[in-house]
């Protein structure tokens, strides 16, 4: 799986990478480390990483985006990293490129690209493209591999959740060593948060609900959304960026972030203990089996999907 990607990769003169849209820290670290992958062992090709800006993950080395021509992509090699469907891709021109390609962790529901290197074993986009540099005997430069680590880190929920195994601290001791890693320096400016941002989290902790068999919930409406929004806010920050503040409640496995964004409600469902995709999946959406997102159409269908999600903890 792994020579068939190297081998496209050996073909084209320029290799453009693409993620997904509100870049976390597995779809920049992935960028920035495949780029390093292709620069440290096919010297001479061009090399450019695309999509949206980097946001909170700006800190990362390199994490400023290139600007493309429509042109560049007529020869090149189009690599899409962490996206599980073709509707998450940040900037559809990789369907121009002579040739495309995909690396993704999360669960597979068929095929969109030309060569595919797809294992949802793995914690983050990142633990494979560490994966394929240490199994191939490949190189791979310091910014290379502390970018590849952080995402391991972020997607991993700081090698907590799940998909963490012994091949993840291998993969991380092999980072670590490559990338001459100082812990307390990159996770500080990982975890490093504004007061005005701990503060914002203060009242979603306070609008935080729960359902008869304690599943934990949040729901903000379309007029708080305007006001928040105004206060500079994004609906995706609303949405992904608060749901983690449900996390870690004594006694609460299942809890999901409702934000009513553009006509729909934009659904983020998490679990520590069972597999929510499966209801995520029902109402259009998916993911991973304890981290997955939907947008449905109103407040109706989203009080029926936590219906569901109450039903899975009789
Ligand atoms: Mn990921």
């Amino acid at each position: 799986m792994y020579k068939a990607l190297l081998k496209e990769i050996e073909k084209y003169d320029t290799v453009i990478i693409h993620r997904h849209s509100n870049p976390d820290g597995d779809a920049i670290g992935s960028q920035i480390g495949m780029k390093h992958l292709v620069m440290a062992n096919f010297p001479g090709k061009k090399v450019f990483v695309v999509g949206d800006a980097a946001g909170r993950y700006s800190f990362m080395d390199e994490a400023v985006m290139d600007e493309v021509s429509d042109e560049a992509y007529a020869g090149a090699l189009a690599i899409v990293l962490d996206c599980g469907g073709a509707n998450m891709v940040n900037d559809e021109r990789y369907k121009t490129a002579k040739a495309n390609a995909r690396i993704d962790h999360h669960m597979y529901t068929g095929a969109f690209t030309g060569t595919e290197v797809i294992d949802p074993s793995f914690e983050s986009c990142c633990g494979i493209i560490a994966d394929i540099i240490k199994s191939e005997g490949l190189v791979i430069d310091e910014v290379g591999a502390r970018s590849l680590f952080t995402g391991m880190v972020t997607d991993s929920g700081r090698f907590r959740y799940d998909s963490t195994n012994a091949r993840t601290f291998t993969l991380a001791a092999f980072l670590t060593e490559k990338g001459k890693i100082d812990f307390n320096d990159l996770y500080s400016k990982m975890y490093a948060e504004d007061f005005e941002s701990l503060k914002r989290k203060s009242e979603f902790i306070l609008k935080i609900r729960f359902t008869e068999h304690n599943v934990a919930y949040i729901y903000t409406d379309a007029a708080e959304v305007e006001r928040l929004v105004g206060e500079g806010m994004t609906p995706f920050g609303i949405s992904r960026g608060m749901v983690g503040t449900m996390g870690d409640i004594k006694g609460v496995d299942i809890w999901v972030n409702f934000t009513e964004s553009e006509g729909k409600v934009l659904c983020e469902l998490r679990s520590s203990k069972y597999n929510i995709n499966p209801i995520a999946v029902k109402y259009g959406g998916g993911g991973h089996e304890k981290a997955s997102g939907a947008a449905v159409e109103d407040r109706e269908t989203a009080l029926a999907m936590l219906a569901d999600l109450d039903a899975m903890m009789l």
